[in-house]
């Protein structure tokens, strides 16, 4: 549609990380910020003429308005539709599905996920492609190229769309179709599990809480749980996404979810609890008086997976992220299937899902997902528990025993320091890195080092490799530590410090997490010398 194109100049620092660019939302609203990057992407993906594009976000502070922008801009660029949940919602899974089933050429998705939201916290924006998943990493760096070199960019003159209202209207020579943000999301659910099944177990009195932690997944998980299943009314809290979550970080993990977790480990504690994240694609799962590790959690579901309908022949192989724990390599040998391990974020299981290599994958990280769509899903990770509960009639706790009995436990912890100042977190990783090579057959604390490595990945489908995925020391026994920096903040390095032991003495599957991985703490602490390089006492998040 006419316009004049925008005269702008690069801007220094719009670099996406593990999962998209996130700022500080002062930053991205600052002049031609979000502009001088949607049209960034626009160049990087090879402009959007004739296109269809997904829009949607996580409801925090600034959605309503960058999405605004987005718009125009894509009408400007000569794209045929845009597609928007209503209200400018759209879950990250529920994106991602919308993407696949109307066939577009991908799709922007506003959030900086866990990430507090608020015009002094934190905003994000990343885009899809046509498989519904996060841009890979070549398309990435095609991304990033473009913010270096632009000059200008193209937005139309023309007035605020009505998100509010479901149906199409034009911007210029696009169409704009706003939708039920919930609706295709819902029914994908229903074609996957035996709801009748879930059903059946509300009604005989199976009790649930499940946090939305004032984000996202509210409106899906109040339709899909209460509404549909009949789980009771009020089963889901914290369930009207807020633009900034109530004041909290909407990150599902023990430390945050403190509401739940307290609940959890009350007197008369729900038969079964879980959180969802800002943008809806990350998990918690309680049972009660036992929480449930995301790396335990995937290896359940890898195991009973079948139970559900969606599942019933079985799984073509699984995937994690390399510091997830091992505990479904073992479900995975067991079943005779093949178990990839791949960098962290998302966009790294996207080859094997295509290929259909893999149906489930997952990161310790507390995110979960299949092969229906190309992103990590929080409700469906519920939604396969409920099935799995429904089917074998068993509990949290009994499933976790059984995991623990047939193939060991794999002790689990994360221990993240953050906002350390980006010089010393480098000090960390470069002091050890040199190390490496001098480690193996070495010992630390009473635990010999069986291999010290970087971690860099060959992606077995088209063959890319990514390097410098992470830090990694084994330990005789099979106990090991990674040491990585975060990639999704927006202030200072976090450096995330991943502890593992396996234990398969069936008298000792039940230990406190923290006294099983103590040697290895220990270890890890005297290799990094992490303490002294950072000057901190401890990590602030143990998860
Ligand atoms: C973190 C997690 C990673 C996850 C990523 C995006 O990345 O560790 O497992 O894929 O967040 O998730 P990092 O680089 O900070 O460790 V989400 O729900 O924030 O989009
Ligand atoms: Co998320």
């Amino acid at each position: 549609m006419p316009h004049e194109p925008v005269t702008t100049k690069p801007i220094e620092g719009q670099k996406p990380g593990t999962s998209g660019l996130r700022k500080k939302t002062r930053t991205i609203m600052e002049p031609h910020y979000l502009e001088n990057y949607v049209q960034s992407t626009i160049d990087g993906i090879g402009g959007v003429s004739g296109a269809t594009l997904v829009v949607g976000g996580d409801g925090r502070y600034f959605n309503d308005r960058a999405i605004q922008v987005i718009l125009r801009m894509l009408a400007a660029n000569g794209a045929a539709g845009a597609i928007v949940g209503q209200g400018g919602l759209l879950s990250t899974p529920a994106a991602s599905h919308l993407i696949r089933k109307r066939g577009t050429a991908g799709g922007f998705i506003l959030s900086a996920s866990h990430n507090p939201g608020g015009i002094d916290a934190d905003f994000g924006l990343k885009f899809n492609g046509p498989n519904g998943g996060p841009a890979s990493e070549a398309v990435t760096a095609k991304i990033f190229e473009a913010t270096t070199k632009i000059s200008a960019y193209h937005i139309a003159e023309a007035q605020e769309v009505d998100l509010g209202t479901i149906g199409t209207t034009a911007l210029g020579g696009m169409s704009v179709e706003v939708v039920d943000p919930v609706a295709d999301y819902a029914a994908l659910m229903e074609s996957l599990f035996d709801f009748p099944k879930i059903k059946a177990l509300f009604t005989s009195g199976f009790r649930m809480r499940f946090d939305a932690m004032h984000a996202v997944t509210g409106p899906y998980a109040t339709a899909i749980l209460e509404d549909t299943l009949g789980a009771a009314k009020g089963t889901v809290i914290n369930g009207t996404p807020s633009p900034d979550f109530g004041g909290g970080h909407p990150d599902p993990n023990p430390v945050w979810a403190k509401t739940l977790m307290d609940e959890m480990y009350g007197d008369d504690a729900p038969d079964f609890g879980a959180a969802s994240d800002g943008d809806g694609d990350r998990n918690m799962i309680v049972g009660p008086h036992q929480y449930v590790t995301p790396s335990d959690s995937l290896a359940i579901l890898a195991a009973h997976a079948h139970r559900a309908p969606a599942y019933a022949s079985g799984l073509a192989g699984v995937a994690r992220s390399m510091p997830t724990s091992g505990a479904v390599d073992r479900v995975a040998a067991a079943q005779g299937i093949e178990c990839y391990e791949t960098p962290t974020g998302w966009k790294f299981f996207g080859n094997l899902l295509d290929a259909g290599r893999v149906t489930l994958c997952g990161e310790e990280s507390a995110g979960t997902g299949s092969d229906h769509v190309r992103e990590k899903d929080g409700l469906w990770a519920v939604l396969l528990w409920l099935n799995i509960l429904a089917d074998s009639g068993q509990s949290v706790a009994d499933l976790m025993a059984a995991l623990w009995r047939d193939y060991g436990r794999c002790y689990y912890s994360r221990h993240d320091y953050e906002d350390v100042e980006s010089d010393r977190a480098h000090a960390v990783m470069n002091g050890l890195r040199a190390r490496l090579a001098s480690l193996s057959g070495t010992q630390v604390g009473g635990l010999t080092i069986n291999f010290a490595d970087e971690f860099a990945y060959d992606d077995p489908v088209d063959g890319a490799r990514t390097e410098g995925q992470g830090l990694r020391i084994g330990f005789e026994g099979g106990a090991r530590v990674v040491f990585r920096l975060s990639g999704t903040g927006t202030v200072g390095a976090t450096i995330r410090m991943y502890l593992e032991r396996l234990e398969t003495d069936p008298e000792a599957l039940s230990q406190p997490a923290e006294e099983a991985l103590r040697p290895v703490v220990d270890a890890a602490l005297a290799l990094s010398d992490l303490k002294a390089l950072t000057g901190r006492d401890g990590p602030n998040v143990i998860t």
